[in-house]
């Protein structure tokens, strides 16, 4: 009851691992009334509260539709109808109420005998009856965010009654953005100079102490940018910038993507005339055709004879459908988007899964070396998978694994993702889950060996990751 009780707004998955705890459960009291029956407001508060008052409150059970299941509060009662029943609550997210009335605890009140329990459905349960009271009906539950409070608890006998709402999740999490470094708090990584000369600095920062400014810009094009995985799809881009013109300044929002061979293409995602040093967002969709390597979004100016200072903070981007990542995954393209890890990388045609090339890491001096992919550094659960081949003279163990470069200790991680046995010269492929942690600077994936002792030369190709819902 904890969990979904008076202790406000703890975990909503709580209440969600456990319905009982945020189930509506019966006031109490004593020979009242007050049961509630609580319905569930938009959605959902639930639970009703129960007055007050030697009177019982039957506690009943709202029903956590909707958002929360909100605290009951019989706030204080008598005894209350034994045995309220608890409602349950049938959606325990989201509604919006501040308040936390209505839910109820997980224990029924004790007092009168035969409470009933609010019904979970929309309508929240009846008060029980007491001894002699009735049980009231209860208040209409609110709507509801966040039931942050639990009911109290009956006071006369037995306080055990009220208690249990638990917290609604007011706003499910946001997505999560695929830019670990968004904004600039962990260095400059995910950044990238772009015409100009491109730091990190403390001047000024929309968020948190940094943010990143090109200067000595002499052409319109140059400023501040970070880079996007570059699979096939649309993503929702977003950063905040600021000039430090005399004037009003028109800046924009542009990329730069590179497809096939080094063909360029500059898109233009948004455009804003601002005030000078004021943070502005700056956004929209881009989306990248297949076949493309480099994706690298800047904010810059579209003309003029001025290039004032440009800032930039909160870069933040969101694939929308994108199936891979990995916009070389298949290494046609060069090395583009791959990194060395132990080894110098060479692109081969000696061996390919699909097209022409793969990805290949020859002379391994020791298992831990292999073919590496970069990732998105943003926080989430990736699904991710390469196809493998070695060209040992036996079956060997071939792993997926990874680094991690996270936090600000910049603390190196290595997990494990999966491993198999090849068998010499035979495609493989090895998929399965990294989950990232917040605040990455680096993540890539690896594919390699552990715990052998020869390390025959490994071709990887078609590398996928995508994000999980
Ligand atoms: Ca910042
Ligand atoms: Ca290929």
């Amino acid at each position: 009851m904890a969990a979904c009780g008076d202790d406000g707004p703890s975990d909503p998955m709580l209440c969600l691992d456990t319905p009982e705890n945020c189930a509506g459960s019966a006031g109490m009291g004593g020979g009242g009334n007050g049961g509630s029956k609580a319905q569930g407001g938009k959605s959902g508060g639930s639970g009703g509260k129960s007055s007050a008052g030697g009177t019982a409150n039957g506690g009943d059970g709202g029903d956590g539709s909707g958002g929360s299941s909100k605290g009951g509060s019989s706030t204080m009662g008598g005894m209350g109808g034994t045995d309220g029943d608890a409602g349950e609550p049938n959606l325990p997210m989201g509604g919006s109420d501040s308040e936390g009335d209505g839910g109820e605890g997980p224990t029924a009140g004790a007092g009168g005998d035969e409470g009933d329990g609010g019904a979970p459905d929309t309508d929240g349960g009846e008060g029980g009856a007491p001894d002699s009271g009735t049980g009231g009906t209860g208040n209409t539950g609110n709507t509801g965010n966040t039931g942050n409070e639990g009911g109290a608890a009956g006071a006369s006998i037995e306080p055990a009654g009220g208690a249990g709402g638990d917290s609604g999740d007011p706003d499910p999490d946001p997505p999560l953005s695929l830019l670990g470094n968004g904004s600039l708090e962990l260095g400059t990584s995910g950044w990238q100079q772009y015409g100009g000369t491109f730091a990190r600095t403390t001047e000024k920062a929309r968020t948190g102490s940094y943010a990143g400014v090109t200067t000595d810009r002499d052409e319109n094009w140059q400023g501040p940018s970070f880079v996007l995985p570059s699979g096939e799809g649309d993503y929702q881009v977003s950063v905040y910038a600021l000039h430090t013109g005399a004037e009003d300044t028109e800046l924009r929002l542009e990329a730069k993507i590179v497809c096939s061979e080094d063909d360029e293409t500059y898109v233009t995602i948004d455009t804003k005339e601002i005030p000078p040093d004021e943070w502005t967002e700056f956004s929209g969709t881009l989306t990248v055709p297949d076949d493309c390597h480099t994706v690298q979004v800047v904010v810059n100016q579209p003309g003029g004879d001025d290039f004032p200072d440009i800032y930039a903070d909160d870069a933040w981007a969101l694939d929308a459908d994108v199936e891979n990542l990995a916009g070389n995954g298949g290494a046609e393209f060069g090395k583009q988007g791959w990194q060395d890890f132990g080894c110098m990388m060479v692109q081969s045609d000696e061996y390919a899964h699909s097209d022409a090339y793969s990805m290949l890491c020859p002379e391994r001096g020791d298992a831990w070396m292999g073919p590496s992919y970069l990732m998105p550094t943003g926080a989430g659960k990736y699904s991710v998978s390469a196809w493998v081949l070695h060209t040992g003279e036996e079956d060997a163990p071939i792993q997926l694994s990874a680094k991690t470069v996270c936090g600000e200790g910049a603390d190196e991680d290595y997990p494990f993702i999966t491993s198999t046995t090849v068998a010499p010269e035979t495609w493989a492929q090895l998929s399965g889950t990294l989950t990232v942690p917040q605040d990455c600077t680096l993540v890539q994936l690896v594919v390699n060996q552990d715990g052998v002792d020869e390390f025959p030369d490994l071709y990887v190709d078609d590398v996928e990751i995508a994000r999980k819902p």
